[in-house]
């Protein structure tokens, strides 16, 4: 019993003084199927941009988990290069996430994303710890306090990071083979709206979240995993984008979420997001990502064309995702469907030599 307490008195210590140098305690190692993944995300930007759609292939705009669906290729014939899936409320040992998808159908669609050629990404909206309440509940600013070493919730966490865990190591293909993914957790962090945003924790607590997640799943022997690190629009320069940037040695992929709305400059917004990352992800030898974007119910009929390819060519980006298509919820589709305005629009978007989907990515990497 001794032993344990010391055993845990002294991970404990470590664990502090690495979360404050941001020095990892092991060694980051990756399957050769993850390391493909990465060099696809990296030298995916040479041949082209993948486009991403959020939950694309478990339900749409008049239908719902239907395999084979999805309202990109309903569209265009192709199913996306990415694809993003949320863990949200596997924490808290449920079949379904917090827009009701199981996760069983999550794990099927993303081996079968993977037998296509294409990628999967991974949010977390993890629930808060400390209220009970969702991502969203800001009303406690100790919760990431909580959830590190010593806190309140610490156990708790650890075993939803378990179940993390669980859900990464069960994405298997029938031959035995770890599907990778690119994980996502923590994100828009530069805004104040979930309980691990910037104004909810110092940015040491913040990266001690990153190097406790990261660290717990290598502890789990979770090596098909890459990681993510995506801020908001907020950051008006490189040290404020790198702020709370984790480490080079826990990020594998640099991005930002942003979203156009009917006033401001999306443009320039953009512009000045991806001036940063290209000369940070150039430094670090990092591949850089719009990893959230979209035209709520794209009332541009030409958003793809006008909007989205002009500001896709300038820049060495890896892929691009757009967010979720719901009737569930009003107005919120992202990618057209068929009948929608900006229908031929996105054919001609998915013609474009520089954009690439499924198919081109299966043909261009060669993957299983
Ligand atoms: C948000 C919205 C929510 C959803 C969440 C996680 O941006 O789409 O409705 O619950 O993403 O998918």
């Amino acid at each position: 019993m001794k032993t344990a307490i010391y055993l845990l008195a002294s991970f404990c210590l470590c664990f502090n003084a690495a979360a404050q140098e941001q020095v990892l305690s092991f060694q980051k190692s990756t399957t050769p199927e993850t390391k493909h993944l990465l060099s696809t995300l990296t030298e995916g930007a040479d041949k082209g941009i993948m486009f991403g759609h959020q939950d694309d292939p478990l339900y749409g705009i008049g239908w719902e988990f239907k395999t084979g669906d999805s309202d990109v290729r309903r569209v265009c014939g192709d199913f996306p290069a990415v694809m993003g899936f949320d863990l949200g409320e596997i924490e808290l040992g449920k079949s379904e996430n917090l827009d009701e998808v199981p996760f069983e159908l999550i794990r099927e669609e993303v081996i079968a994303q993977y037998h296509r050629g294409g990628i999967s990404t991974i949010s977390w909206h993890v629930a808060n710890p400390l209220t009970g309440g969702s991502s969203w509940d800001v009303s406690d600013t100790t919760v990431v306090t909580s959830v590190l070493p010593g806190g309140s919730c610490h156990e708790k966490f650890t075993g939803w990071m378990d179940l993390l865990a669980d859900f990464i190591l069960s994405l298997e293909t029938a031959d035995g083979i770890k599907v990778p993914v690119l994980f996502r957790p923590w994100h828009e962090h530069t805004g104040s709206w979930f309980w691990w945003g910037q104004n909810l924790c110092s940015k040491e607590q913040y990266k001690s979240l990153w190097v406790m997640v990261s660290e717990y799943l290598h502890a789990r022997g979770v090596q098909n995993v890459l990681y993510a690190y995506s801020p908001g629009i907020e950051p008006l320069n490189t040290d404020q984008y790198l702020e709370r940037y984790p480490g080079s040695e826990i990020i594998d992929l640099l991005g930002f979420d942003y979203y156009q709305s009917k006033h401001g400059d999306y443009t320039g917004q953009m512009q000045r997001l991806l001036t940063i990352m290209t000369s940070i992800g150039k430094k670090y030898g990092k591949p850089i990502a719009i990893t959230e974007t979209g035209f709520g119910t794209i009332p541009d009929s030409n958003w793809w064309t006008k909007t989205l390819l002009p500001l896709m060519e300038k820049y060495p980006i890896s892929y691009v995702l757009v967010w979720r298509n719901t009737d569930k919820q009003e107005n919120h589709y992202f990618t057209p469907y068929p009948g929608q305005a900006s229908e031929e629009d996105f054919v001609k978007f998915y013609q474009h030599p520089k954009t690439l989907f499924a198919k081109d990515i299966k043909s261009l990497f060669q993957s299983k």
